[in-house]
């Protein structure tokens, strides 16, 4: 392609993504949109700049403020989930657990996490499984970490404490590491925290999914239940750009500060760190009304799907107390597929969400090519607008795509009629912007 084709190209692809998207339905559960206050930050000079260091002890000129911002981000983010320390310079979630490695750990020490299949991030997992198949966890992979896990509550969805306490006693881990990306019940922190202690581990807690809720008020705080480190990406239930923060225990700050420059980033994307400071005001006015409807959500959907006939996983608790929901779709092997395809369809239908794997997948033969379930997420529709009575609709739409078979594409022009009362980003300061309206700068 010649570079006017490319050009014209790249361009293209973005803006026809950008109308799709004005049609969709996403629930991708670790997505969220921006508002457009966020949007402009993010478009700033401060994309282009250098500020390595500490706010006031930076290594370039040119970063005043740059440091006045990065202050008043790093002020919201102590405020908001009232901690002892913040730093705000971690590029992404992922960079935001190596941090807390860093700080917390050595190479060759052992780590206790969500076993990945249970809804574990690839940033907790080992180098190698047990079969010697290459993952390329971050941990094990990148910080040379030995990974053990916790013992899962198949039934509980969560878990286990009594089996986790005495597997926590045999191994003596240096690092117990609580979180998951398909989090639907708050993680025992206290209660295996104190068990941690006897042994002498540190204790972290990787908030990505759920750091709107914890700000919020919602789900677990923790920080309060004896968590050292708090580490996030900021663009899920907190509706911020795509970057990552930690928080942490006073005494921990110098290590995480250490780690986090000069080891783990040299620019820390200055633009983003502004767009995470007018997420946090944003959050801080609107933020607890938010996360209480992502939760309303995500329990209305829950039900409204186990209402239509879907296997939706936790009934007996009320399916989640998060913004994630994680259906068993295997009884519809033989009439519309599993995971992959059932994503397939329904992206076909505008409605776009994400296969996941069940905790029972792999010992049932099945992988994350195509596994048993798909996880729903509601943090990006809520906001949009949409409260219980249009989980219903949403509810409804999946229902004639995957049991009623329906064709996708005729359900699409449905998805996208119903999408036009929905265009605006809510929880935020005012705006003409759309939520997905392509701005053109040339
Ligand atoms: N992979 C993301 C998720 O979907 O949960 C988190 O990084």
């Amino acid at each position: 392609m010649d570079p006017e084709e490319s050009f014209k190209a790249v361009r293209k692809a973005m803006k026809a993504h950008h109308e799709w998207f004005k049609r969709c339905l996403p629930l991708i559960a670790s997505e969220n949109i921006v508002s457009p206050a966020v949007r402009e930050a993010i478009i700033s000079d401060f994309g282009h700049r250098y500020a390595e260091g500490w706010p006031g002890e930076r290594v370039y000129a040119g970063c005043k403020f740059i440091d006045e911002v990065e202050l008043i981000c790093i002020d919201l983010a102590k405020d908001l989930f009232r901690a002892e320390f913040a730093d705000v310079r971690a590029t992404s979630g992922v960079v935001a657990n190596l941090i807390a490695y860093t700080a917390l750990t050595k190479p060759g020490d052992t780590m206790m996490a969500m076993p990945i299949p249970s809804g574990g991030h690839i940033s907790h997992g080992p180098e190698y499984t047990k079969s010697g198949s290459f993952l390329g966890g971050t941990a094990g992979a990148v910080h040379g970490l030995n990974v053990e896990y916790f013992v899962f509550d198949r039934k509980e969805l969560n878990l286990d404490i009594d089996e986790s306490a005495k597997r926590i006693r045999e191994v003596k881990p240096k690092l117990l590491l609580f979180g998951a990306s398909v989090f639907l019940f708050p993680h025992p922190v206290k209660e295996l925290g104190e068990v941690g202690r006897e042994v002498g581990a540190k204790v972290a807690y990787d908030a990505a999914h759920v750091a709107g809720l914890i700000a919020g008020g919602y789900f677990q705080d923790p920080l309060r239940e004896g968590a050292d480190t708090v580490q996030m990406s900021t663009h899920k239930t907190l509706p911020g750009p795509q970057h990552g923060m930690v928080l942490a225990k006073k005494e921990l700050g110098e290590r995480i500060k250490q780690a986090t420059f000069p080891g783990l980033t040299s620019n820390h994307h200055l633009h983003n760190v502004a767009g995470l400071a007018i997420a946090l005001a944003e959050f801080k006015k609107f933020g607890k009304e938010y996360a209480g409807q992502i939760i309303k959500n995500s329990k209305a959907l829950g039900q409204a799907l186990y209402e239509r006939g879907f296997n939706v996983l936790g009934e007996a608790k009320g399916f989640t107390e998060s913004h994630t929901l994680l259906v068993d779709i295997t009884s519809f092997k033989n009439r519309v597929g599993l995971g992959r395809d059932i994503e397939e369809r329904l992206e076909k239908a505008g409605i776009i969400l994400n296969r996941n794997l069940l905790p029972w997948d792999i010992s049932e033969g099945r992988n994350y090519l195509n596994p048993g379930g798909i996880r729903l997420g509601t943090s990006e529709v809520t906001r949009l607008g949409m409260k219980e009575s249009e989980m219903q609709v949403v509810a409804d739409f999946i229902k004639r795509v995957v049991i009623d078979k329906e064709d996708p594409a005729k359900i699409s022009l449905e998805v996208a009629e119903f999408r036009k009362d929905f265009q605006k980003v809510h929880y935020c300061f005012e705006s003409e912007l759309e939520a997905y309206e392509y701005v053109e700068l040339h």
